[in-house]
């Protein structure tokens, strides 16, 4: 099969098996197989252990479907944010809502109320399901965002909840709950049933539009027996999934949570990463499948508490979402000491999110394998003209993975897709003879800081609101542990005097810690193009 996935027009073809698509919504994929498993556990809390089985799992997020609907006046289409860290509920919280016929729009529990609010007035959710704790920062949004929706929150231990907010616990668990009303749900796969933002190549974050078929293909495209991580759930067996990549984000949400309770994996939710919990984690919960970004992989093979026993029962790590040192996973392997099957994935929130993925054992740990079934990639030059093996340039991509578009924004989605339908990546790469890509940088402005995105136009913008700020630019600059780290280039009004702590305080307070901007420079001008772009390049060759 290898040899024939580039075709004459060089496009690259995937060497697996096209995938079918079953024409379902992704909840009524999601549960296909419960009566396999109802009584294995579908996730469970690493920190308190409480948790749901498969059964239990169903029924309470039909509940809380069924209360969505009739209490909340949740509509087919309708966005429900879920601001929530990684806990065993979040899976039936997030199903619940595609039940009721809702949109999933996922936002980092740590961001502050001025990155919330945002949010929540771009997808215009109808409601809001948190934490308790979170409550106040939620309401902080809606002031400033000066609308008012229902608050729901998650109660998972005996913290206070602020008054005037309905319990999730209640609404799922509530036995006099009239499931009928879901019979009224009309959702089609192709409908749009999650809603994450990313900046894409360039901007602020955009609604990135998914709809329950792109992220059916992706579950099946991963399904696929050369490039599956997973052992079927049997009589005998079960796989434990290492729940810390954040649920909120795409790749934890396709590949971790719905597509691990599609095969009735257990996952285990990781609340709060502290280095010692996950790794005892790990042990504790004899971890299969560990799906990680590259600070893991630093950490599980640099970090003492990590030994041969911590990785005793891992056999599959799929590394994904920014660059990754070869030196950091060799390190890992020898510190488990025992056969892993290590595996890079490579995808964007704008494409549910897998493109290419390592095959079954292999051992090129720098390349992110081929592309998955039913996907076509091109490696083109800037002016879109097609490369061939081993050349460098802008991958473009075209499968059923790909979103619908980003929301509301004719402008960006006349950026991101050519005109005969491929999608710009915005990322740089190569491909070998058997189509095998190797990312090798990032031509888009985006910033990954430990994978996480960090947009330098939302930092820009911050910076701009300063008093004293004329003009400023934002870059990424290499950091050891965190991949990458902003740094940000700043023009001063005339007669202003500011510190640099004065403006990171400012810009910091608005923004979640792994978007803070600590390193800024005072320059005189900010290169830009003619058209007024920032020159970011030229920034890069001048400072870093
Ligand atoms: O939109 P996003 O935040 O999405 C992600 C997705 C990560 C995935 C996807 C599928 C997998 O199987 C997997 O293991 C991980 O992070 O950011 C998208 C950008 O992240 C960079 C690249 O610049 C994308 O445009 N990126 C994602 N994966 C890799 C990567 C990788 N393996 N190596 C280098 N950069």
């Amino acid at each position: 099969r290898e040899n024939s996935v580039w075709t004459q027009d060089r496009v690259i073809k995937s060497p697996f098996k096209d995938v079918e698509i079953p024409n379902l919504t992704l909840y009524d994929y999601v549960w296909q197989n419960l009566d396999r498993w109802p009584e294995r556990t579908a996730s469970v809390c690493a920190e308190t252990g409480r948790g749901y089985t498969y059964e239990q799992a169903f029924k309470l997020s039909n509940r809380f479907a069924a209360n969505l609907r009739t209490k909340f006046k949740i509509c087919d289409g309708d966005s429900v944010a879920v601001m929530l860290p990684n806990i065993p509920d979040y899976p039936l919280v997030a199903l619940g809502i595609l039940a009721a016929g809702g949109v999933i729009t996922s936002i980092n529990p740590n961001y502050t109320a001025h990155e919330v609010q945002r949010q929540l007035k771009m997808s215009e959710a109808k409601a809001i399901v948190t934490l308790p704790e979170t409550v106040p920062v939620i309401r902080e949004s809606l002031n400033i965002a000066k609308i008012n929706i229902p608050i729901i929150a998650v109660k998972r231990n005996d913290n206070p909840v602020p008054e005037g907010i309905a319990l999730f616990n209640e609404l799922s668990e509530d036995i006099h709950t009239d499931n009928s009303v879901l019979k009224q749900v009309r959702r089609q796969t192709n409908d749009i049933c999650f809603l994450p933002y990313s900046s894409g190549t360039t901007g602020l974050p955009k609604g990135v539009e998914l709809s329950h078929r792109n992220i059916i293909a992706n579950c099946e495209q991963i399904n696929d027996p050369i490039v599956a991580m997973h052992n079927e759930t049997t009589s005998t067996h079960q796989d434990s999934v290492m729940g810390v990549l954040p649920f909120f984000h795409i790749y934890a949400a396709t590949v971790l949570m719905f597509h691990k309770f599609s095969i009735g994996a257990k996952l285990v939710a990781l609340p709060k990463f502290q280095p010692e919990t996950f790794l005892k984690t790990i042990e504790k919960h004899k971890t299969n499948i560990l799906m990680v970004a590259p600070p893991l992989i630093l950490l599980m093979g640099s970090h003492s508490a990590a030994t041969e026993k911590t990785f005793e029962h891992v056999k599959s790590v799929c590394n994904g979402a920014a660059p990754l040192a070869a030196s950091d996973v060799e390190r890992f392997l020898q510190t488990a000491k025992h056969e892993i099957d290590f595996r890079q994935g490579y995808g964007l929130t704008e494409t549910s999110p897998t493109v290419t993925i390592g095959p079954k054992g292999s051992k090129q740990h720098a390349t992110t394998g081929p592309p998955v079934g039913s996907t076509e990639l091109r490696i083109v030059d800037i002016n879109l003209k097609n490369l061939g093996p081993n050349e460098t340039g802008e991958i473009l991509v075209r499968g059923p993975q790909v979103m619908r578009g980003y929301r509301d924004n004719p402008q960006a989605n006349k950026e991101a897709f050519t005109e005969d339908g491929w999608f710009r990546t915005g990322d740089l790469a190569v491909a070998d003879e058997n189509g095998i890509i190797t990312i090798a940088d990032r031509l888009k402005e985006l910033i990954k800081v430990k994978g996480f995105q960090v947009p330098p136009a939302e930092l820009e913008s911050l910076l701009r609101e300063h008093p004293s700020v004329n003009d400023a630019a934002v870059i990424g600059v290499p950091h050891q542990s965190k991949g990458e780290a902003p740094k940000a280039f700043v023009v001063l009004k005339d007669g202003h005097k500011c510190t640099e702590r004065q403006l990171s305080e400012f810009v910091n307070s608005k923004v979640a810690t792994y978007k803070h901007v600590d390193d800024i420079t005072f320059v005189d001008s900010i290169p830009k193009s003619a058209a007024g772009k920032i020159l970011r390049r030229v920034l890069k060759d001048q400072y870093c």
